[in-house]
């Protein structure tokens, strides 16, 4: 089964998505998603102009020997913009092995390990009234598990909170936007939030809060402690995790659990943190971590040391990065919890898809592959639009982590 075509398709039904697309000589296609979030272009380029020709005439069967040509044959290893290349080719390629077996992605796995899979949603406010009606709204949507995100008082922006009733996507069409942060403003206020959700809302649903990389160590160690009462499923990325070692400081002081990883794209990114237990969850996921078959070494390396899968999954990940998630989701032996951000409308027709949702789980369905596909003559109707993500000052000017 040879590959004849790799092409990008690059489109924006409400936001950008990256998708690549491998044709065979069988007649078989299959697609992977390439988005990266402010970067879309850079995925692109690197698809069309240094992995695509190299594809053509392969064995699309091969799939871990185009995964390890594609590592090591760039000289130039890891980093997210080629991680997500091969994570691309590595979707497609599962995609075509699954429909050329007529069997769904999660058999060729290892087949189910459970009957569905739990997701939690965003609840995001300007303030507690607000973020805890839209906890409420996910409570009775059947949500299990849902995150929640607010307003912080006298601080202008914070991450994970639209500014109008609309959903929060933080790219910004056109601009860099600005937003202003205060540590201290933030550590004053979360636990007031946690108090008022598990006043109203009880010890029911599992509640996850994402700190987004603003806290150094100490901080996070502090916030850990001081959140304990609320018995929160994870707090995510509570400091930067470039330093590994750092995470140590904040498990001598808390035993609140951590997530950490979405910014991850190889192993290598989170072999201290997983193999000195400094996490809980692993928040990497097929799109920027190298694909299935990255993912899944990644998975059973955190399960020596019962680290468990929290696959991200926001809106700027694409409807074929979720569906493809969700049969590893199915299969994984340490599976923890997926995100599901939810999608525009024009996403969705854009990519039609074989996954749902029910009662606070999802199913990536049973169609052969990844089970979604992609509409190109609708696709061609939304061209892409340049969109950033922000960057986030403190008070003072100092340009800090958004
Ligand atoms: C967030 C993401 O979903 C999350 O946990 O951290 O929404 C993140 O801000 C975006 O993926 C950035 O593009
Ligand atoms: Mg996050």
């Amino acid at each position: 089964m040879k590959i004849i075509r790799a092409d990008v398709i690059v489109t924006c039904p409400g936001r950008n998505f990256v998708t690549l697309k491998i044709e065979t000589d069988e007649g078989v296609y299959g697609i992977g998603d390439a988005t990266l979030n402010g970067r879309e272009l850079a995925v692109a380029s690197y698809l069309r102009d240094h992995v695509s020709p190299t594809l053509i005439g392969r064995d699309a069967t091969r799939i871990e020997d185009i995964w390890q040509y594609l590592y090591k044959g760039a000289y130039w290893r890891r980093g997210p913009v080629t991680m997500t290349a091969i994570a691309a080719v590595d979707m497609a390629l599962w995609d075509i092995m699954g429909k050329r077996a007529g069997l769904p992605l999660y058999k060729l796995l290892g087949g189910a390990s459970r009957d569905a899979v739990m997701v939690y949603g965003h609840a995001t406010g300007r303030d507690i009234p607000e973020a805890l009606d839209r906890y409420a709204q996910h409570i009775e949507a059947g949500y299990k598990a849902v995150r929640i995100q607010c307003g912080v008082p006298n601080m202008r922006s914070v991450y994970g909170v639209s500014k109008g009733s609309d959903k929060y996507e933080p790219a910004k069409k056109g601009i860099v936007d600005e937003e202003s942060w205060s540590s201290e403003k933030y550590l004053d206020f979360i636990p007031k939030l946690f108090d008022a959700v598990r006043d109203r809302f009880g010890f029911e649903t599992h509640l996850l809060h994402d700190v987004h990389h603003r806290l150094t160590p100490i901080e996070a160690a502090r916030l850990g402690k001081s959140v304990e009462p609320y018995r929160l499923f994870w707090l995510e990325d509570p400091t930067p995790a470039e330093n590994q070692a750092g995470f140590r400081l904040i498990r001598e002081h808390t035993v609140t659990p951590i997530a950490v990883g979405e910014v991850f794209n190889s192993i290598w990114d989170c072999k201290q943190l997983i193999e000195e237990q400094l996490i809980d969850y692993l928040r990497a996921t097929l799109t920027h971590a190298g694909g299935i078959t990255h993912l899944r070494r990644m998975a059973d390396f955190a399960s020596l040391y019962q680290v468990r899968t929290g696959c991200h999954g926001p809106s700027d990940l694409s409807p074929v990065c979720m569906g493809a998630a969700l049969h590893f989701d199915l299969w994984v032996p340490n599976f923890g919890i997926q995100e599901y951000m939810g999608y525009p409308e024009a996403a969705l027709d854009v990519f039609p898809h074989a996954w749902r949702f029910e009662n606070g789980m999802m199913h990536p369905g049973e169609a052969p592959g990844h089970g979604v596909d992609i509409d190109e003559a609708l696709a061609a109707r939304y061209p892409y639009e340049p969109a950033y993500l922000p960057v986030a000052r403190l008070e003072d000017g100092t340009l800090w982590n958004w």
